[in-house]
């Protein structure tokens, strides 16, 4: 009996140990966190996700407790009411628009001529892309990409954006309402897929993630990929060990790397041009615009 007993009772401390430990494993992720100071309360939920899917808690410390990391409520509420065939795409077949993106077509001639020789994409249609996306790098966004996709990341929270809606999305009935958190929660979840793939990006090619400006939806660079293209399909074309966005010769080279794995070949009729174009931006107006720029650009 007593043997039965000792042995009853190392088992039960053979237990007591291992749900300890699934106890203490399954709040690693929290407790890594606790002595990291400066993390906004409204990040912290966020910071913990990223510990659990394998982020090293340092690294998640020193990306959210920065200063210059901030929650924009405005986001969501622009990402869930944006409507792209509202953009009026005509301003970028204004004369000065286009004598600039010749200009800068001939700039970098050496660089756009490499590109299209390696992928086949004509460079009037990278200068149009990039006309179109950033002004050839004029605009790259006023605020961090961590910041906007972060900001969409926590946005599930109705209450946190609720304030930003516009006044048709107030005053709704339930079932409206399930439907637009519905559609929170969908976007929220993709913007915090992004946001991995941006902490990746920026770790794998040695960039200050502090210092990347995105777009209001968090694209980034010159050629405006979201950071899952960015680490799909990005080439460190100038072969410096590191694919750079903002670096014309890398960004050039992965939209062209972009362009030709949709189908763009060198035969290709403008109606598949208007398709493979149209999965930069899914928009048949954007296409449309891209292709007159480039035909403008071409007869300058
Ligand atoms: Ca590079």
């Amino acid at each position: 009996m007593k043997t039965f007993r000792l042995i009853f009772s190392c088992f039960l401390a053979f237990c007591m140990v291992m749900i300890s430990h699934a106890v203490l494993s399954a709040d690693a992720p929290e407790s890594s966190l606790l002595k990291c100071r400066g993390i906004d309360p409204v990040f912290r939920q966020l910071s913990v996700s990223l510990v659990k899917d394998g982020f090293d808690s340092s690294e998640i410390c020193a990306i959210f407790s920065d200063p210059l990391v901030r929650f924009n409520p405005k986001v969501m509420p622009r990402k869930v009411t944006h409507n792209e065939g509202a953009l009026h795409y005509d301003i970028f077949l204004e004369k000065s628009r286009i004598e600039r993106a010749r200009r800068y077509l001939e700039k970098n001639r050496e660089l756009f001529s490499s590109v299209e020789k390696e992928y086949g994409i004509p460079k009037e249609v990278k200068v149009a892309i990039l006309l179109v996306e950033t002004d050839l790098g004029r605009y790259l966004g006023s605020d961090l990409a961590l910041n906007n996709l972060a900001s969409m990341a926590v946005a599930s929270d109705f209450r946190r954006i609720k304030a930003y809606l516009p006044d048709s999305y107030k005053g709704l009935g339930k079932r409206e309402r399930a439907r637009i958190k519905r559609k929170l929660l969908a976007k929220s979840r993709w913007a915090y897929s992004e946001l991995k793939s941006l902490i990746i990006y920026s770790s794998l090619n040695g960039l200050d993630i502090h210092k990347i400006k995105g777009s209001i939806f968090g694209a980034i660079g010159l050629c405006q990929f979201m950071p899952s293209n960015a680490l799909k399909f990005g080439v460190d074309f100038n072969k410096d060990g590191k694919v750079d966005l903002f670096d014309p010769a890398d960004a050039l080279a992965s939209m062209a790397n972009y362009l030709q794995f949709y189908g763009w070949r060198p035969d290709i009729p403008k109606k598949g041009q208007i398709r493979v174009i149209k999965h930069y931006n899914h928009s048949t107006p954007y296409a449309k615009t891209v292709l007159k720029v480039a035909k403008k650009v071409r007869q300058i």
